[in-house]
């Protein structure tokens, strides 16, 4: 178990509403360690300057910075170049720019495949690309809280230009069977673009081996700061694509009427970039590469094996999402008996559990679920069986407190 790292976080090592804080609201945002908050603190004290401009020591250390921060990522997702790295402000910046790039490839008649347990940050770009270039946005549907592949071999066609996938839902917290995909995918001659802000801080990542045309994520979710976030592309697809903006640091020559750009990875970039949040993200990923990604995806399976027969215990709770424990990741979404959401939060929450109560950025699938919203807890490596006795402890109070004795 990977229980003693909960010491790097000082954040952790606090009374919330007279209990020990226990965070468990990871999907939405992870806390920080101590090494990452010193590399933030190291990087002001002693590097801090614009980065690709001047000649002096303090740029030409902050610009080594930057791009070490760029090689470290591309290692950590095995990508072939760092050149497929662009730093962006988060996953829903990246996948922004990739819908902002179907929409000059996109003609009417055209289709683009998303599923009904995305993001919102992975609808709603696609539907303005949709109406920009009158091409068609479909679903794929579920099948036991996982996407129905027998769907989504139904609506994949000739028609299809990009397909756009969470690699794990925020809210079922099932995987996608990615590489399975991007074959199915390719053999209609369409694009892959993934979703990885829920994967990238739980499981290894291989984007060659995947075989995705894109991938986006985001530093905040990994330990590394907020504003910080990823843009792979394979570097023939960023080759084709238009920078989304334009401005400072990202120009090779400017004239009057018309500019030209710098090459990869520098053309996505304008202005100055978020040079801490990178230098951040790196010192985030050391840390996560210290522990090994197999020991951070094992501990929180450990960690679900433990909770889940004593959440299947409580009377009254749902589940959402598969039940079965190989198919899921260290998110659960659930509801007891018929309490508001809100209120079961906020009870957690007087007994020092953080959780998310709502429909956690995907409207359409809790439509589709048929519920108004949820409480979620997610789980990360900082996390303890102590935490899991705790939530459990103050779901059953909350049920007494509003429901009687069990
Ligand atoms: N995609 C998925 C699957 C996500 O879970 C999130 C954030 C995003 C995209 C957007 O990431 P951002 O860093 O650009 O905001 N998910 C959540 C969540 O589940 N609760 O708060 C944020």
């Amino acid at each position: 178990m990977l229980e003693e790292c909960k010491s790097d976080f000082p954040i952790l090592d606090q009374i919330v509403n007279d209990e020990p804080l226990v965070y468990l609201d990871n999907a939405a945002t992870t806390q920080k360690p101590q090494q990452v908050l010193d590399v933030l603190a190291d990087y002001y004290q002693k590097d801090n300057a614009n980065v690709h401009r001047g000649v002096h020591t303090l740029s030409e250390r902050s610009t080594a910075r930057y791009e070490a921060a760029r090689q470290t990522v591309a290692d950590f997702i095995r990508a072939k170049s760092s050149k497929e790295i662009l730093f962006t402000r988060g996953t829903t910046t990246g996948l922004n720019w990739v819908a902002q790039f179907a929409r000059d490839l996109l003609q009417a008649d055209d289709e683009v495949i998303i599923s009904v347990q995305e993001h919102h940050s992975n609808i709603i770009p696609w539907q303005q690309a949709c109406q920009k270039t009158g091409a068609k946005l479909r679903y794929v549907t579920l099948k036991n809280g996982e996407l129905d592949m027998d769907v989504l071999k139904e609506v994949l066609s000739e028609k299809t230009k990009f397909v756009s996938l969470a690699h794990i839902s925020n809210v079922l917290g099932s995987v996608a069977p990615i590489k399975e995909i991007a074959e199915l995918v390719h053999a209609v001659g369409a694009y892959l673009v993934v979703d990885g802000a829920q994967s990238t801080p739980h499981m290894v990542i291989d984007v060659q081996d995947l075989d995705v045309d894109f991938f986006a994520f985001s530093g905040h979710k990994m330990l590394g700061p907020t504003g910080i976030g990823v843009l792979y592309g394979k570097q023939e697809l960023l080759e084709l694509m238009s920078p989304v903006e334009f401005g400072g640091e990202m120009i090779e020559f400017v004239y009057e009427q018309y500019a030209t750009w710098k090459e990869l990875p520098w053309k996505f970039e304008a202005g100055t970039p978020n040079i801490a949040g990178a230098v951040g993200l790196a010192a985030a990923i050391d840390y996560l590469n210290d522990i090994g990604m197999e020991h951070v995806q094992q501990h929180e399976e450990e960690l679900i094996a433990y909770i889940w027969p004593k959440l299947q215990a409580i009377p009254g709770l749902t589940i959402y999402g598969s039940q079965d424990l190989s198919k899921r990741t260290g998110v659960i979404a659930f509801n007891l008996d018929n309490l508001h959401p809100h209120d079961v939060a906020t009870a957690l929450d007087y007994e020092g559990v953080a959780v998310r109560a709502g429909h956690h950025c995907a409207q359409p699938l809790l439509r589709y679920l048929q519920v108004p919203a949820t409480v979620r807890a997610s789980f990360y490596i900082y996390n303890t069986k102590a935490d899991c006795d705790k939530l459990v402890e103050a779901i059953i109070k909350t049920k007494e407190f509003f429901n009687g004795p069990i």
